[in-house]
This record gives C-alpha cells, sequence and structure tokens, in this order.
C-alpha cells in the first residue's frame, strides 16, 4: 500500500466516503499573518466552525491532552492542528508535532497553514515528518484573491490588495511545490464564495494539482465578518464546483467545519469536552502574547 492509499484508509480527511477515523485538533497556534475578509477566530465553547476553540494550549499541555483523548476515543489516527490561528505563524505546531512523533508515533500528523510562510518553514516541516499537509487556497489570481484578504504581514512588512494576494499566492504554491516534492501528502482546502470565486475553482484545483497537491476540499463560506453581506453557497453549487474541481484532481466531500479543538469522528460526537474538561495548566508562564 502507498503512503496516500494509507492517508486515505485512515485519515478521516482523505477518506472517499463517510469517515470512520478521527482526529485530535490541538488548538496550540493563536495567531495570524494574513486577513482572511471571513475570518473570525473566537474562544467559545459553543460555535461549531473552524477558528473557534474552548481555549489555547501549550505544546506540553498537547502532548496531555493527546494522551487523554487516546484514552476516550476511539478510532483516532491523526493528530491535527488546524488553528485557531496560522500554524506557521508561530512556533508552536512544530514543536507539538516533534513532541506528539517522539511520544505517539502511531499518530499521523496533520498540519493546516495559509501557506503565507511555506517555502521558508518547508525544511523544517520535512524534518518534522509531517504526514499530511493542507494549504488554504482561496484564489490562484491575485485579483479575486485580494477580494478575499484584506493584507498579509511579510518579512516584517504589511502588503494589501493585490499586492497581498500576489505575494500569498506565489509562496503558497512554491510551498506546495516543495512539500510534495518531499513526499508529504498535500490538501488544498478552497472557501467556496459564490459572489466571489465560484468560477475560479477549476482554474485553482487544476494549479494546484500542477503544483502537487492530491487531494482537493471545498469548503463552504460562513458568511461573516467583511463577507458577512455574501451568501453561503447551496448544495447545487457546492456540487458543481465539486465536479468541476474532480476533473482535475480527487475530491475530499464530507468537510464538518471543525473547530480548532475538536476531537473524535468528523461529524460525530465531540469528545473535546471531556477531554479539554479543565483547563490545563503544566505550564504557569506560557502566553502567547
Ligand atoms: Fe484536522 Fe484538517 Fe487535518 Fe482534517 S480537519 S487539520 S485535514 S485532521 Fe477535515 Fe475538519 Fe474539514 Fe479540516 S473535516 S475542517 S478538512
Ligand atoms: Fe483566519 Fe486562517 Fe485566514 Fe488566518 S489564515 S485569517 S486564521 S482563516
Amino acid at each position: 500500500m502507498s503512503k496516500f492509499e494509507d492517508l486515505c484508509a485512515k485519515h478521516p480527511c482523505y477518506s472517499k466516503g463517510p469517515q470512520k477515523t478521527g482526529r485530535i485538533h490541538l488548538p496550540v497556534s493563536p495567531g495570524c499573518n494574513i486577513g482572511c475578509k471571513f475570518c473570525d477566530r473566537k474562544v467559545n465553547d459553543f460555535e461549531q466552525r473552524p477558528g473557534v476553540t474552548g481555549q489555547i494550549i501549550t505544546p506540553k499541555e498537547a502532548l496531555e491532552v493527546v494522551r487523554r483523548a487516546l484514552e476516550v476515543g476511539r478510532n483516532i489516527t491523526v493528530a491535527g492542528i488546524a488553528g485557531p490561528g496560522d500554524t506557521l505563524a508561530t512556533p508552536y505546531a512544530l514543536e507539538t508535532f516533534r513532541l506528539i512523533k517522539k511520544e505517539f508515533p502511531q499518530l499521523f500528523l496533520c498540519m493546516s497553514t495559509n501557506g503565507l510562510l511555506l517555502p521558508e518553514k518547508a525544511d523544517e516541516i520535512i524534518r518534522t515528518d509531517i504526514d499530511s499537509l493542507t494549504v488554504t487556497v482561496n484564489a490562484v489570481d491575485p485579483v479575486i484573491g485580494a477580494l478575499l484578504n484584506s493584507f498579509v504581514i511579510y518579512k516584517k512588512h504589511r502588503y494589501e490588495g493585490v499586492e497581498a494576494a500576489k505575494i500569498l499566492i506565489e509562496n503558497q504554491l512554491t510551498g506546495i511545490r516543495k512539500i510534495a516534492a518531499a513526499g508529504i501528502s498535500v490538501k488544498v482546502n478552497t472557501v467556496l464564495v459564490p459572489e466571489i470565486n465560484i468560477n475560479h475553482i477549476e482554474t485553482i484545483a487544476k494549479t494546484v494539482k500542477e503544483a502537487g497537491a492530491s487531494i482537493y476540499n471545498i469548503i463552504p463560506l460562513i458568511p461573516q465578518f467583511e463577507l458577512k453581506e455574501c451568501s453561503a453557497p447551496n448544495c447545487f453549487q457546492i456540487d458543481k464546483s465539486r465536479s468541476l474541481a474532480q476533473k482535475h484532481i480527487q475530491v475530499f466531500r464530507h468537510c464538518q467545519h471543525c473547530r480548532a479543538d475538536a476531537i473524535g469522528i468528523p461529524g460525530g460526537d465531540d469528545l473535546s469536552r471531556e477531554v479539554y474538561v479543565k483547563k490545563i495548566t503544566t505550564s504557569e508562564t506560557f502566553s502567547h502574547g
């Protein structure tokens, strides 16, 4: 069985049918370096969507969370980090993965990023032995990208509009090429915004496939923040977009809009309340600043 076939069989976000295995999301990454216009990061216990977590934890605390999650969760195969901010904007995600690798080598390591820092962090990601990397690519045309993103902070400078989108897209594609060339599976997520990128999906799918991505996931927009006036795509629009993408790349169809601290099988019972039941305090000095 190839590495990719193994992922498709055991990783819930690579599965062709309904998900049967679970993941542990570790909310160790608080900050971000770009401004997606639909992003509304929050700390609370009730919203079921990306960017939301009940708490931010340290890499050491994450180890304890994994330990507990494996005690209560059946079928957990993946330790994933998907926010609430970007995993490369702070060093905590890679630090956490290194700790998990040592103690729980049986788990797949899954990292999700906006890709801005991918070219410079690719070697470290490869050395850390990440199994799957998700990059969120919402456009490959900077004019469209500028409608979805307000700014990027890159090498201590703030860029806006088309200039920012150009940097982001270039770095995402360069990073995907580097990571894929090293044999790590790359999944691309696209947030589908009917008013902005619905006619651009096929081009994104084709472009990221050429760069080395192996699987593509379309996430319907949750209208909020600066895109609150946009509409959530309907089933027909999602289906049509997936079919167009599938002409170029394998498509994942069971995304559940997971929280940054979700635990269990996506779409099934969320075990995070059981596991994150009380604030874990192995470090008194930690602050994400
Ligand atoms: Fe988590 Fe994302 Fe890894 Fe999956 S979620 S970091 S790739 S282990 Fe999966 Fe959840 Fe959709 Fe993400 S269902 S939101 S695609
Ligand atoms: Fe929010 Fe993620 Fe976009 Fe950063 S990359 S602004 S955390 S959606």
